[in-house]
């Protein structure tokens, strides 16, 4: 669905917008089955915590169609569209993963999902199961994705270290129900939340950008999904 002008307002704003729609729970369950499967096989590659246990499913796009089928489905990229204009990537080198958020998991820190606000993503949060702010929905410090004079260390995405107790302070919960959408500007700081819980918090996440107008050659990294891949760079080339 197509987002309001108070939708797309509020998203450039704070930086966040709940989704309109929701998944169905058919294609709930089919995408979770998807991951149980990979998580009890442990099919690589996947991240673990310090006990071992799997955390998460990255490359989810060359795991199953279903993935590709659902980041790509109109109900994500007609709300996309309006954040980002017509020609719109999806990014399989960030992001392109499953969370479970297992208590195990305990703390994790606040980032941002890429280091320079020039380079600039949105991500998109599919939550498979309730996240609630006991099983650890995700955190955001509202308006942060502005804040790009807090510099990351070198290529480190966390802004943990870099965060005073003052803008700590002014973090909000995002609770979504199974199958709800979120958007973030990717400069936003954010964390998963703890999982105070016995269960998991499952979510899939992935990286849109606009086509780079001025981009002269197709990033393998980067997949049009829709409109066309328009270049508007000038014909002359500079030789300095
Ligand atoms: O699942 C979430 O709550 C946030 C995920 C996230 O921050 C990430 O994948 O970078």
């Amino acid at each position: 669905m197509a987002l309001t002008g108070d939708q797309i307002r509020f998203f450039r704003h704070n930086g966040f917008l709940r989704l309109p729609g929701q998944l169905p729970e058919e294609t709930i369950a089919r995408l979770k089955a998807t991951i149980l499967n990979d998580v009890t096989n442990a099919v690589e590659p996947v991240q673990r915590d310090k006990h071992g246990d799997v955390i998460r499913l990255s490359q989810l796009l060359d795991r199953d169609s279903i993935f590709g089928e659902i980041a790509t489905s109109d109900l994500v990229l007609d709300s996309l569209e309006s954040l980002l204009g017509p020609n719109i990537e999806i990014i399989t080198n960030r992001h392109n993963h499953a969370t479970l958020n297992p208590p195990s998991r305990g703390y994790t820190a606040f980032h941002r999902d890429v280091v320079q606000w020039s380079r600039d993503i949105v991500t998109v949060l599919f939550y498979l199961e309730e996240a609630t702010v006991d099983n650890g929905c995700t955190n955001v410090i509202p308006g942060t994705h502005l804040f790009n004079w807090i510099q990351n260390e070198g290529a480190k995405t966390s802004v943990e270290g870099l965060l005073g107790d003052d803008l700590r302070a002014q973090a909000v919960p995002l609770p979504s129900p199974a199958g709800g959408l979120a958007v973030i500007d990717s400069q936003i700081f954010h964390r998963v939340g703890t999982n105070l819980t016995d269960g998991t918090r499952t979510s899939m996440t992935f990286g849109y950008v606009s086509v780079d107008e001025l981009a002269g050659v197709q990033d393998p990294y980067r997949i049009l999904v829709r409109g066309e891949s328009a270049y508007g760079g000038n014909v002359a080339r500079s030789t300095m």
